[in-house]
């Protein structure tokens, strides 16, 4: 009798620590753009990351601010350590690689600049990163540029680690005007070590 309750109390417990993978998704401050190809970690979670920056042009350009996210699929700082950009934009340069080794990445926010009208628009310009090794509310900020402000913070649930990623891109308008990144959706994994 003991030994077939036991074993219902462990089946039970099996099943609330098991969650489904979820995405997480930027509130669309601006929604221009198609979405790239959603490209998930083969192997591991995401620890670092990387932004593709088009750098500030003067007033008389037409900026696009965050271009590309590359997220690094373990130790950002090790050779040939695999990562995912899901669609890169042509503008800018890559900047400086952050790291959140041994942690991961859990979280993010994106600083956006709302709808401009008929002046320049760069919609996602910047993009801080929780981690699991980070106490509080601590967060990475990467190295985009600054306008706009933080949108809502995404996190994923606190047993899951980033593990895919999506990008909303703008085609290239021409003449008209140009933003790159729009918006995010990246995949929450359990974390198994
Ligand atoms: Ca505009
Ligand atoms: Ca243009
Ligand atoms: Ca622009």
């Amino acid at each position: 009798m003991n030994k077939i309750l036991c074993i219902t109390v462990i089946t039970l417990s099996s099943v609330y620590l098991t969650t489904a993978n979820i995405n997480i998704t930027s509130p669309p401050v601006t929604n221009w753009g198609v979405w790239g190809p959603f490209q998930k970690c083969g192997f591991g979670y995401v620890q670092g990351f990387q932004l593709k920056t088009e750098p500030y042009g003067g007033i008389f350009s037409d900026d696009t601010g965050l271009n590309a996210i590359k997220l690094f699929c373990g130790n950002p700082d090790s050779f040939g350590t695999p990562f995912i950009t899901s669609t890169e934009g042509d503008w800018g340069s890559w900047g400086n690689v952050y790291s959140c080794y041994p942690g991961y990445l859990n979280g993010f926010q994106l600083r956006v600049e709302e709808y401009q009208g008929s002046s320049d628009d760069t919609a996602t310009n910047n993009v801080r990163f929780f981690c699991t090794n980070l106490a509080g509310s601590n967060y990475i900020e990467g190295d985009g540029l600054g306008f706009g402000s933080w949108s809502q913070i995404q996190h994923c649930y606190s047993d899951q680690v980033i593990c895919g990623l999506q990008t909303q891109m703008e085609t290239y308008q021409g003449d008209d005007d140009d933003t790159a990144i729009n918006n995010v959706l990246m995949e929450c994994c359990d974390y198994t070590p």
